[in-house]
């Protein structure tokens, strides 16, 4: 029997076995699901065979933990990874149906806010795919990532519901839980400390398999969801208390109820911090009780566990996992300091302030009191090895996880060059001093399996054809393309490709009601909207061209279309009138008889993995244009210039890698440098003086302050004129200068294609995998297997 048919036949048979239903009855989520029980099916033969192979060689496994894994839509992953999509495809068409509905009907699991979240989701798959044994640990909330929804321009958000449709990855395993404890008191037990909570709730694991490229190698996420220790108080019940019967439940079930939407920025609320102990605690004990299964000595902990911690969210586990060691395993506090730090190693992925993780001592006491015990003890210890230090854990009644997750780890990595050359001068420059080996980088990467193959089948095809299938899970090959930019044949192929993704897109966004001309320059920035990624400064520069066009109606104007993706946190008030701003602009400009044909703003709602795999293939342009020294790495990046945009950006995060990878001319430069930045703001009235310097910018101000755009917009105009932290009006000039490069350059459609190729061929370097490589290397010590 061919492949096909067999996939065929069981898929069919799911259809009628597993979900009851009659070919001729079947809905779109019926076939979904058919296929996701088959295509499982084949999944779990290799996750078994990884498993063994771990036990059976003795690998050291790797433990991601993360508040966050924004794996988006995991069928079609799974279906390109077993190399199965044309035979898929070509069943579905016999069905008379198309495979993109189907995989569309798939719920976009939403258990992230942003790169941080999709970039764990993106080292899994690459985990899988170079066959390092490694689980993800994480919370199964019900309700992630807000939907967003736009009202007279307005942000409005609505709750997620991904776990109400039905799928078929996750395998729910009651036999892994913990009891998890807050609370309660210490005591000493002659000289035995013990830790009595007065609250628990259960945390019930959930696995989901994560298939690696070619199906050879599947590791695990695990996601773990809160329950009650007690389902149900019938005392209460029989009291004629019904609501107050259900409250157990309640309390237990709000730790894993809802993704917290705040992306850099931090709330120091009560119940975040459950959530981060919560999984923290289950994720440890899993560990160990693994570990146990296989060893009888704790001195080889770090030679068989690695475990990252992305960011400071799981930080308490340093302060756990002594816990563990020295109250239930009966370890000296030394030795369980030295095992803890031999496994542990962390990732800081911001030094924005607001973002720095600290809880009050009396939170911290009260939720967790001996943990705050320990966390005194292992800076009392830091202290005794470094009499002349000024850094302390704990700071004005606040904890501070950055520093204890910093002294608790072995290895502490940056997400890209810049950013690490950072954290050692600035946040981290006292702990860099004390253990200058510590802080290394690793730049962060992107998956090409999901971000190239699967999101730009039109562009994938092309390479193939040019320099064969090596380039998925090599992705450095690329590099071959490279005298393939001088290739008349080749350059009209990449062009066709991307003129037809285009058109897609613009069928997509003409559907949602926003007009666009494929021919036009599809110009994009998707990012959490935040006052340091800058997209005032974007849409103040769309303002400003828009004037400029309107002076001179009939000159040689480059058409261009500005698309925006992303949502506020429901909290941060500018940044919502960042997207009443767009949405304004994009009101007016879009209806201007003048000037409509030159340049329109498209902000489609909701933006998602899903929206981004569909955006990023047909951009040409990707705006990277936070102030410098504020963007970490950005992954967005990465993924534009795979797919053939050109960058837009300033010297932050990985732009700066990007640009030496991909050559000084085939990028767009502007904008202060983090050293301009820092002495920028010392200038007394710096905006006002960029402000006054610049015509177009002060007209551009002006507009928006008359009501043009309907409101009066009196807090972006005013803090832009004002106060300016993230220096809008002073990049302004060359941001507007930049643009204009841009479009000269664009009117020599094939010499840009030629650009766009030399962007593609020389990304390479941005795959996760080379990312994941470098973690193994340098941090985890870990060594990848063969499944048999
Ligand atoms: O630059 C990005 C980086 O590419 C950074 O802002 C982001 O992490 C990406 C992956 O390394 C990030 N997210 C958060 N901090 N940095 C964060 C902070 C608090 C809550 C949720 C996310």
């Amino acid at each position: 029997m061919t492949t096909k048919t067999k996939l065929r036949d069981d898929i069919l048979r799911h259809l009628k076995y597993s979900l009851g239903k009659d070919e001729s009855h079947a809905q779109i989520t019926d076939w979904r699901l058919a296929l996701s029980y088959a295509i499982r099916d084949r999944i779990v033969d290799p996750w078994f065979a990884s498993t063994r192979a771990t036990y059976a060689q003795q690998g050291k496994r790797v433990y991601y933990l993360s508040m966050e894994f924004l794996i988006g839509r995991l069928l079609e992953d799974a279906v390109v990874n077993l190399r199965l999509l044309d035979e898929t495809s070509e069943i579905f068409d016999g069905l008379g149906l198309s495979l993109d509905d189907v995989l569309g009907d798939e719920p976009d699991a939403a258990l992230g806010n942003g790169g941080l979240g999709r970039l764990a989701a993106c080292f899994l798959e690459s985990l899988s795919t170079i066959g390092c044994p490694a689980y993800g640990y994480g919370i199964r909330y019900e309700h992630g990532l807000f939907k967003q929804s736009f009202e007279d321009g307005r942000q409005i958000e609505a709750p997620e519901d991904w776990l109400t449709q039905t799928h078929a990855w996750e395998f729910e395993r009651p036999e892994a839980s913990f009891s998890i404890g807050f609370g309660g008191t210490v005591t000493d037990l002659g000289g035995k400390t013990v830790w009595t909570p007065d609250e628990a709730v259960v945390a019930e694991a959930f696995d989901t398999p994560i298939i690696g490229w070619d199906g050879n190698w599947a590791n695990t996420l695990r996601l773990w969801a809160a329950v009650p220790e007690q389902v149900f108080d019938l005392d209460r019940f029989n009291a004629g208390d019904y609501y107050g019967a259900a409250q157990p439940e309640n309390t237990a079930r709000t730790i894993s109820r809802v993704l917290y939407p705040d992306d850099t920025t931090e709330e120091g609320k009560r119940l975040r911090l459950k959530q981060e102990f919560f999984f923290t605690a289950a994720s440890l004990r899993d560990i160990l009780r693994r570990f146990d299964s296989e060893y009888d000595d704790l001195t080889l902990l770090p030679q068989k566990v690695a475990i990252q911690l992305n960011d400071t969210h799981p930080a308490i586990a340093g302060p756990e996992l002594v816990r563990l060691l020295v109250d239930e395993r009966g370890l000296a506090l030394e030795q369980a300091i030295e095992i803890a730090r031999g496994c542990l190693s962390y990732t800081n992925h911001t030094l924005l302030p607001e973002a720095l993780e600290r809880w009050g001592i009396e939170l911290m006491s009260d939720l967790l009191p001996r943990h705050m015990q320990l966390i005194e003890a292992i800076d009392k210890a830091h202290a005794a090895e470094h009499p002349d230090r000024q850094v302390t854990m704990t700071d004005e009644g606040d904890v501070l996880m950055g520093p204890l997750a910093f002294a608790m780890a072995h290895k502490v990595n940056g997400v890209s060059a810049l950013h690490t050359e950072l954290m050692k001068e600035t946040v981290f420059a006292e702990l860099h001093r004390l253990h200058p080996d510590r802080i290394v980088n690793e730049t962060n990467g992107v998956t090409p399996r999901r971000w190239v193959l699967s999101a730009n089948p039109r562009l994938s095809q092309l390479i193939t054809q040019a320099i064969g299938k090596g380039w998925v899970d090599d992705l450095e090959r690329l590099k071959k393309l490279e005298p393939m930019a001088d290739d008349r044949t080749f350059r009209d192929a990449y062009a066709a490709a991307k003129r037809a993704n285009k058109a897609d897109l613009s069928n997509y966004l003409g559907e949602r009601g926003t007009d666009v001309d494929p021919d036009a320059m599809f110009d994009v920035q998707i990012k959490r909207i935040h006052e340091y990624k800058r997209q005032h400064l974007n849409i103040l520069e769309t303002i400003a061209h828009w004037l400029e066009i309107k002076d001179n109606p009939n000159a040689d104007w480059v058409p261009r279309v500005k698309i925006f993706g992303g949502k506020a946190a429901p909290g941060y008030v500018f940044a919502k009138e960042i997207i009443h701003l767009i949405n304004a602009v994009a009101d007016v400009l879009n209806r201007d008889p003048q000037t409509s044909q030159y340049l329109k703003v498209a902000y489609p709602a909701n933006y998602n993995v899903t929206l981004a795999e569909r955006l990023i293939p047909a951009a040409e342009l990707s705006e990277q244009i936070s102030t410098a020294g504020k963007e970490a790495s950005g992954t967005g990046n990465m993924k534009f210039a795979l797919n053939g945009a050109l960058t837009i950006g300033t010297l932050d995060g990985a732009n700066v890698e990007i640009r030496d990878l991909v050559g000084a001319d085939n990028f767009f430069l502007f904008g202060m440098t983090a050293q301009e930045v820092v002495e920028r703001r010392e200038v007394a009235n710096h905006a006002q003086k960029a402000i006054e310097a610049d015509p177009r910018l002060k007209r551009a101000l002006d507009e928006i302050r008359k009501g043009t755009f309907g409101d009066s917009f009196d807090g972006i105009v005013g803090n832009i004129s004002g106060p300016d932290y993230f220096l809008v009006a002073s990049d302004f000039t060359d941001f507007y200068r930049a643009q204009r490069d841009v479009e000269k350059a664009y009117a020599d459609q094939d010499d840009w294609t030629r650009m766009a190729v030399l962007n593609t061929a020389r990304s390479g370097w941005f795959s996760s995998d080379r990312t994941i490589r470098g973690y193994m290397r340098d941090i985890w010590d870990a060594q990848a297997l063969v499944a048999g």
